[in-house]
This record gives C-alpha cells, sequence and structure tokens, in this order.
C-alpha cells in the first residue's frame, strides 16, 4: 500500500509539473495506545505509527513560490512570500502546508521555492492525524530541499506551531512527534513537558496478538470547540490547584486535589488526566517487561475513564468498544481527541476478523453506518523514500 502511494505522488507530481520530481518524503498517521488529552497537560502520552502514509513528492523551484497539488481533491494552491509571511492567509487543505512554510521562516530558517505533489493513505477525519502526516512530510521536503539542520527532536514543535498559530487548532505535541518520532515496533513513550522520548518494544506478532483499528464513522460532533473547552477546562484547574499543569497532580494526590475544586464536571476532568497519566506509566512498565498481553485492562479503563470522566466519547465508538470486548478484545479504546474516530482493539492475531466481525454485528443492530477496519503494526516515522 505505501510503495502504491509513493507512485501516486510521482504520478500526481508529473502530471502537475510535467517532469520528475527531484524526491519523496513520507510520513504515517498514528494511533494513540495509551494517554488522551495528556498532551497539553504536560504529560505522558504513548502513541504508535501506523502503516498508513502521506507522501510528499518536491522539487525546489526559483523565487519565494509554492505550488502544491493535492491527489485527493485535484486542485493546485500556489502562494508567495505574502501569504506565508502572516498566520491563515492560506486555508482549506493548503493551509498545513503554508503554515509548515511559516513556520519555518519563523524559525528564522530559510525555505527554497518548491514544488510539491501529495498522495495520502491516511483517511481524513478519522481521528489518526492525517494532518501532521501532511504537516511532517511537507516540513521533511522543505527541510532536505533548503539543506536545512533540523534534528528529528526539533520538528514536531515547528509542525505543532504550523498548526496552532496557522491553521488555528489549539492541539498538544503528540501527533507532530509520534509521526516524526516514531519507530517500527516500538511505541513512543513521550514525556510532553520536555519532549524527552523512550522507543518501548510494542511487538505484537511475538505475543501473538493484533491492533485491530476500527473507524466508528461516527460524524465528528463539535469537535473543535469541544476539544478547546476541555483544555480551557483543564487549564482552569490546574491554576485553581497552583499546578504549572495536570501533570503535577500526581495520582496519589488526587483525592486532596478533588476535594479543593468547586464543581463536579471539573473535579470529572481532573480524574481523567491524573488517572490517565497513571495508567500511561503502568502500561510502558508493562511493555518495558515483555508483558503485552496484561495491557488489555488499562486500555479498557481508559475508555471508561473518556467515556464517564472526560466526557469525549459517543454512541458509535462505545459500541465498538463494547462489542469487541464481549467478542474477546483483550482491551479496547477509543483513541485520538474524540467525539468520533477509531477505536483501537488489542486482540489474539487469530480472532481479528471474528472481533471486527462483531463490531460489525453491533452496529447494524444499532442502525449505525458500517464501521471500517484494518489490523496495524507500529509502523516507522517520517522518512525521505528516495
Ligand atoms: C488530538 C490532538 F491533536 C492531540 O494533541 C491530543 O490532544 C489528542 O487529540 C488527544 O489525546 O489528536
Amino acid at each position: 500500500m505505501s510503495d502504491d502511494v509513493a507512485a501516486r505522488a510521482t504520478a500526481v507530481f508529473r502530471s502537475a509539473y510535467g517532469e520528475a520530481p527531484a524526491g519523496r518524503w513520507a510520513a504515517p498517521g498514528r494511533a494513540n495506545l495509551i494517554g488522551e488529552h495528556t498532551d497539553y497537560n504536560d504529560g505522558f502520552v504513548l502513541p504508535f505509527a501506523l502503516p498508513l502514509r502521506t507522501v510528499v513528492a518536491a522539487a525546489p523551484q526559483p523565487g519565494a513560490t509554492w505550488t502544491v497539488r493535492s491527489e485527493l481533491t485535484g486542485e493546485t494552491v500556489t502562494f508567495g512570500a505574502d501569504e506565508v509571511a502572516e498566520s491563515g492567509r492560506v486555508t482549506g487543505w493548503g493551509a498545513y502546508v503554508a503554515g509548515v512554510l511559516w513556520a519555518l521562516r519563523e524559525a528564522g530558517h530559510p525555505v527554497p521555492g518548491a514544488r510539491l505533489a501529495i498522495a495520502s493513505d491516511v483517511p481524513l477525519g478519522a481521528g489518526l492525524s492525517s494532518s501532521a502526516a501532511l504537516e511532517a512530510a511537507v516540513l521533511a521536503a522543505l527541510a532536505d530541499l533548503g539543506g536545512l539542520e533540523l534534528p528529528a527532536a526539533r520538528r514536531p514543535r515547528l509542525a505543532q506551531r504550523a498548526e496552532n498559530d496557522y491553521v488555528g487548532a489549539p492541539t498538544g505535541i503528540m501527533d507532530q512527534s509520534a509521526v516524526i518520532r516514531c519507530r517500527a515496533g516500538h511505541a513512543l513513550f513521550l514525556d510532553c513537558r520536555d519532549e524527552s522520548v523512550e522507543h518501548v518494544p510494542f511487538d505484537l506478532d511475538a505475543a501473538g496478538l493484533a491492533v485491530l483499528v476500527v473507524d466508528s464513522r461516527a460524524p465528528h460532533r463539535h469537535a473543535d470547540g469541544e476539544y478547546a473547552a476541555r483544555r480551557a477546562s483543564c487549564e482552569r484547574a490546574a491554576r485553581l490547584l497552583g499546578a504549572a499543569a495536570l501533570r503535577d497532580v500526581p495520582a496519589d494526590g488526587l483525592a486532596d486535589a478533588l476535594t479543593r475544586l468547586d464543581d463536579q464536571e471539573t473535579r470529572r476532568r481532573v480524574r481523567h488526566v491524573v488517572t490517565e497519566n497513571q495508567r500511561v506509566l503502568d502500561t510502558v512498565a508493562l511493555l518495558r517487561a515483555g508483558r503485552v498481553r496484561e495491557i488489555g485492562p488499562l486500555l479498557t479503563a481508559s475508555h471508561a475513564s473518556m467515556r464517564d470522566d472526560f466526557e469525549i466519547t459517543v454512541p458509535e465508538v462505545d459500541t465498538a468498544v463494547e462489542a469487541a470486548l464481549a467478542a474477546g478484545a483483550l482491551g479496547a479504546r477509543m483513541t485520538g481527541g474524540g467525539f468520533g474516530g477509531c477505536v483501537l482493539a488489542l486482540v489474539d492475531a487469530e480472532r481479528a476478523d471474528a472481533v471486527a466481525a462483531a463490531v460489525t454485528a453491533a452496529y447494524a443492530e444499532r442502525g449505525f453506518a458500517a464501521p471500517g477496519h484494518v489490523t496495524v503494526r507500529p509502523a516507522p516515522g517520517a522518512t525521505r523514500l528516495d
């Protein structure tokens, strides 16, 4: 599939510009194994890269002009120095490209003009970080074309600036870190406060396991506003508790912290973040010890916390989780920002098809549109292909 998407990017480039690209760069989508809405609380996350990728084919062009063709829409967007001098000037999918240019220039990097063509296997709007994949692939292409000194560890903040300050989505650092820094066969244990990472082995094959990713196909309902509201609520709670961030409330200090908050909703939000950080640490400890099968209950507990305390799930994702567990999944949870998106289920490899069928049947019973599903292994992060 990935070879295919790379070939498609070349074909789009050739048809747009009538020549071969100078190179191709790929960045994956991601799933988050555990640690949801902890990143902007300076906490812990544990994502892994998916074998679904966005590929950018690119070549330099003279002057400060950038031209981008998208396979998906068939559109070509062109912008110049003015559009990337000020945030928000380009809208739609082109904003993710212009945002990366803007962030690079804001950070003082000279970026050469370029022609780009984009093809992707990462589904849009499924909560698998298609936007971070686009940002990371464009960033990799521009950094190489411009000969920029830009170590991988510094790239996520640049891509996040594109998303936060150019596009205007107030996301944390997880998605950009995942798509840039993940390694095949591993999950990325990221401390979102100092961006230190540990590549934790996540060897599903050795354990006879599979991760089934179910696309809930639930329409995103007010996801942007609800995300911003959750973030604001966490930041307010941290202020009330006199903490720099909710990361600073330890699990054994939770009960005391809850007594110091003034309303039930804020207490639920704080309880989710504090317990979720601890679940990430517990999951990492099990993975380090090679006890992959045993992480299931932590995944399921994370889902319950997102459903009951953080209140970011919807009936479709709850149905998928319940059906997967009833069909024998070792654990299951929604992954990503919420209000739709995907569910991941940890299953015995030979049960993957049966679990997927059970979820599909439960959907039919509830009258939901049929879900999508795919089994995945942890894949590599952003890279130059050729
Ligand atoms: C979205 C955001 F982009 C991430 O930063 C993160 O907050 C996630 O939702 C929730 O864990 O993917």
